[in-house]
């Protein structure tokens, strides 16, 4: 989580810089769900992210500096830096394809997942997207065929309230469905569905653990809707961090701007698992302090590698963007 964290606000920096060019989401406030949820994920399984995908990469071990690489399209990118922020993959943690469609990962996850089971590999697919993806057609089309062929997917909503400014809550924010509460619309289709705390990693192990465990037994899909609340750098247009995030805030959110600290305070995943980590005794504040420090460490050297590589040469600019046709 303090990868993702960290990554992601030095993402902030390097665009301000004019390492990275374009429009880039960051999915700050959404760590909990990305790295306990993928947790369950095993090699074989198919995953599926969206154009908020960094932390999911992460989550799955993809290395740093070849992410930033990427996102700035540099030739050392995991496409080669021909993919850029919104279509990052990252084959070796299962994600093979991403798409910045809002909705258009969801009846390729469905696929993948009658594909798996037509060829009995007893993989699963994990469909990761946000709240506004339920909006799309193709959204309830793949959650009849995977209710209807009891397909083994997970569909894995991050509600994180994008729509609406001033609500509480992410669950208080998504008003442009009918469907209300979201789970509504997978139990239409005969969906299990739960909401669960986004922000708390601990309810995120309960039921991602769950929910694959059905999955697995053949119990057909689940739908899990993990709601967040919406981080105040993503005010605008353009993410803005209010604060370079350092552990030492969980215990002390005064150097947090006023108007923000709320949020850092109360609804961040990162700074609630640090302080109950130090309440349960499970780590001291000190140790949690080093591994920042080795993670911040990290990052920086990322960042460094990232900038190192060079850009793709302008001879190779058709490689790899067409599949060569088979012919029989
Ligand atoms: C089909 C389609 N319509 C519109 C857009 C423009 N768009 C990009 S992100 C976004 C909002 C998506 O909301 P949500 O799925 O909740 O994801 P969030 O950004 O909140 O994480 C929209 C409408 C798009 N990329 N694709
Ligand atoms: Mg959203």
């Amino acid at each position: 989580m303090l990868v993702i964290r960290h990554f992601e606000e030095e993402l902030i920096a390097l665009h301000a810089e004019g390492h990275a060019r374009g429009h880039f989401h960051v999915c700050i406030g959404q760590e909990a769900t990305a790295v306990i949820a993928l947790s369950f994920a095993g090699p074989g399984d198919y995953l599926f992210t969206t154009h908020r995908n960094h932390g999911h990469l992460l989550a799955r071990g993809a290395e740093p500096g070849r992410l930033y690489a990427e996102i700035m399209g540099r030739r050392d990118g995991y496409n080669g830096g021909k993919g850029g922020t919104l279509h990052t993959v990252y084959p070796a943690g299962g994600f093979h394809h991403t798409s910045s469609i809002v909705g258009g990962i969801i009846p390729i996850a469905a696929g993948t997942a009658y594909a798996a089971r037509a060829r009995n590999t007893g993989a699963l697919s994990v469909c990761l997207f946000g709240d506004g993806a339920l909006e799309e057609g193709a959204a309830p089309e793949a959650l009849n065929i995977a209710s209807l062929w009891k397909l083994p997917v997970l569909f894995l909503c991050e509600n994180n309230g994008k729509y609406g400014p001033g609500a509480a809550s992410g669950a208080e924010q998504s008003r442009t469905m009918a469907a209300y509460p979201l789970t509504d619309l997978p139990r239409a289709y005969k969906i299990p569905a739960i909401q669960v705390d986004g922000t708390d990693a601990a309810e995120v192990f309960r039921a991602a653990s769950e929910a694959v465990a059905k999955i697995r037994r053949g119990e057909g899909p689940q739908f899990i809707e993990a709601q967040t609340v919406r981080w105040p750098g993503n005010e605008s247009n353009w993410p803005v961090a209010p604060i370079a995030t350092r552990l030492p805030l969980a215990w002390d959110p005064g150097p947090v701007p006023e108007r923000q600290r709320e949020w850092y305070r109360s609804c961040d995943p990162v700074l609630l698992f640090a302080r109950e980590l130090v309440a349960r005794n499970v780590a001291s504040r000190e140790e949690l302090a080093r591994i920042e420090e080795e993670v911040l460490a990290q990052i920086d050297e990322a960042a460094k590698f990232a900038i190192a590589s060079p850009l793709p040469d302008p001879a190779e600019a058709l490689r790899d963007v067409f599949a060569p046709m088979e012919r029989a």
